[in-house]
């Protein structure tokens, strides 16, 4: 395909390599955009780019005094999370997607998508943005090209993706590997026609082709919909990549542990979305002599290193962090990270005075406006800030970053954590007995929905090992991969398993354990079982502590709290039992003989 001369820009690219110059100009000549533009990642094209989002009127400048270099925007009101309903994953084979992913056949979707994209970008800028997911000096980075109209994407990609002079480099090298990312608010624009400060369309399609590791998004500006690099990439098709190459691409933050003996440690964690990976990776220990480094917030991509460890990545550049609930008590960590500035606040609430607010942040505003545009004030029944409203900030300004994050060696990983956010049954915490049993509480594993996605807030469902939403193939094949990388490691160097909710409650609703700084406490005890100095009560779900066997030293909660929050209930676990079976039984004969197997014995042992 030759380039359509037509278009402004097109003609003029920074890079050489024939397969991305030729599919820009395939897409450039199907959406028909006013111009392209080929962006560098460069500080000129931030300013730039913002001016313009302030000019249009998406972008409000935040005081710099207060928020130096930062912005505020407001979406849609109908685009302000992820569409579950509306992603799919479009293997030729529908047995491939499995039961837990929407499947529509890939030439079906894409006639149906370009049909969508055919003129979708008229009057608009047709964006080119090379990222690398993980560091660009990797021996195969993992590289992909963004095509998006929206200079939101493209200011975002800058905070949470490299881009970069680097990055074209590794991406003119013949044969290094690069996902093509197609997306478009489809919002085109006739002449004349005045844009709105979010544009998007109410149709919306996140479409991921995983044979061909081709991402095709449609309709929406949200993080999750639009950001391609980051779960459509780095889980969705990272997840079908890591399968057939033997790795895993996870939702997991990846933290450093210091002991007070100057011992480091290298935990990753699942948790679902908004139930408390940010938070776990940026904590600030509440017991003495122990510290917390940040690698990843969000996801992780883990491969045995040559010493039979298995070594952990962040490939994410920035932070998408949920901003409610987030504050100097909570998260001292991501507050200065925001203070620095550097920083886009998407759907939170102005203050009268150019900074920003939303629930749980310290101050008693009095007069705001909310992120739909109104005026706020106490009496106001609608919140302030969206409950998905999120920050987004480079991981760099991030004062307690490990010196490592950068690395892509990756850090080695003593303890994988799996939790979810349940108000009863499953304790703060508990150890698996093994690999596989731990591969079992990962596939088990449940959680209370929550505003990141869209609908069915508080509904407990299953959400094996936090990737319910975001896998790439089929559930059963996934589990049986975990078996497998269990199986072809050396035991001894496996990383152990955990289950932890930090999320039960009392008869009032209230949280039982008080989370946050104090869950160091419980990275403390998982530690010293690591090194064999903690010691455990024997239960038929695992390994879980009593309060004399974690350091409760100087908690103010009350010690029935406390106790209600680590206790093993028999019979909410025996209630728990069909709730599995039915998720099992859903999965059908993808689901892998070993998860019956660990059933059967988790039954045994209950009604033993
Ligand atoms: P995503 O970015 O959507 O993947 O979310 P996340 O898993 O990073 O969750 P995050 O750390 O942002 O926390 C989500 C919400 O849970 C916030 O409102 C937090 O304040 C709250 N939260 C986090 N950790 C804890 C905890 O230990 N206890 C309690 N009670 N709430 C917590
Ligand atoms: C999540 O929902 O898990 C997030 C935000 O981290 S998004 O990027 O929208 O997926
Ligand atoms: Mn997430």
């Amino acid at each position: 395909m030759t380039a359509a001369p037509t278009i402004p820009g097109l003609d003029n690219p920074p890079l050489q390599r024939r397969e991305v110059l030729d599919w820009v100009a395939e897409v450039a000549e199907l959406t028909t955009p006013d111009r392209v533009v080929w962006c560098d990642g460069s500080a000129e094209e931030w300013t730039r780019l913002t001016d313009e989002l302030v000019e249009a009127g998406t972008f409000t400048r935040l005081d710099p005094e207060k928020k130096p270099n930062s912005f505020h925007a407001a979406s849609d009101p109908d685009d302000v999370a992820r569409v579950e309903e509306r992603t799919f994953i479009c293997s030729v084979d529908p047995k491939d997607a499995g039961v837990t992913n929407n499947w529509m056949d890939p030439a079906e979707m894409k006639a149906t998508m370009t049909e969508l994209y055919r003129g979708c970008m008229r009057g608009r800028t047709m964006f080119v943005i090379p990222f690398c997911m993980g560091p660009t000096n990797a021996e195969h980075p993992k590289l992909g090209v963004e095509i998006s109209d929206s200079p939101y994407v493209v200011v975002s990609m800058h905070i949470m993706t490299r881009m970069g002079a680097q990055v074209q480099e590794r991406l003119e090298e013949a044969g290094s590997e690069w996902v093509p990312a197609l997306h478009s608010i489809g919002a085109p624009l006739e002449p004349g026609q005045a844009d709105v400060a979010w544009p998007c369309n109410e149709t919306k399609y996140i479409s991921h082709f995983p044979e061909t590791r081709e991402i095709w998004s449609f309709g929406s500006g949200y993080g999750g919909n639009a950001l391609l690099g980051k779960k459509c990439y780095s889980l969705r098709i990272a997840s079908v990549m890591a399968r057939d190459e033997g790795w895993l691409a996870e939702h997991m933050l990846i933290l450093k542990l210091i002991s007070p003996e100057d011992k480091a440690y290298y935990v990753a964690a699942a948790f679902p979305s908004a139930c408390g990976k940010t938070n776990l990776a940026m904590l600030q220990p509440t017991i003495p002599g122990w510290r917390a480094e940040t690698v990843g917030d969000d996801i992780a991509w883990m491969r045995f290193g040559d010493d039979g460890r298995l070594y952990a990545v962040n490939p994410e550049f920035g932070f998408f962090g949920v901003a409610p609930g987030t504050n100097w008590n909570t998260n001292p960590n991501a507050m200065r990270t925001i203070e620095h500035g550097n920083a886009l606040f998407t759907n939170v609430a102005l203050t009268d005075d150019g900074d920003v607010w939303w629930e749980g942040l310290e101050g008693d505003p009095q007069h705001l406006t909310s992120w739909t545009g109104d005026e706020w004030t106490p009496a106001s029944a609608k919140p302030a800030a969206h409950p998905n409203s999120r920050y987004t900030v480079p991981i760099s300004q991030c004062p307690v970053v490990a010196s490592e994050w950068d690395d892509p060696q990756g850090v080695p990983i003593s303890a994988i954590l799996f939790g979810g956010r349940r108000k009863t049954t499953v304790p703060l915490v508990t150890e698996s007995f093994d690999w596989q049993h731990g591969t079992f509480m990962g596939a088990t594993m449940s959680s209370e929905m929550t505003a990141a996605a869209k609908g069915g807030k508080g509904q407990v469902r299953r959400d094996p090992m936090a990737m319910l939403p975001f896998l790439g193939y089929n559930v059963g094949d996934y589990f049986q991969h975990w078996v497998n990388v269990g199986k072809s490691a050396d035991v001894t160097k496996l990383p152990s398993i955990f289950y932890v909710n930090w999320f039960r409650r009392g008869e009032d609703n209230r949280f039982l354990w008080p989370g946050f700084g104090e869950n160091s406490r419980v990275l403390k005890w998982i530690i010293e079982r690591l090194e064999g100095k903690a010691a455990a009560t024997e239960t038929p779900i695992g390994h879980i502590p009593s309060a004399d066997q974690i350091d409760l030293d100087g908690i103010s909660e009350p010690m029935e709290d406390i106790e209600a929050s680590l206790r093993f209930d028999l019979e909410e676990w025996r209630e728990e039992l069909p709730l599995i079976e039915e998720w099992f039984d859903k999965i059908g004969d993808s689901l892998p003989t070993s998860m019956r197997d660990e059933l059967e014995a988790l039954k045994q042992r209950l009604n033993a």
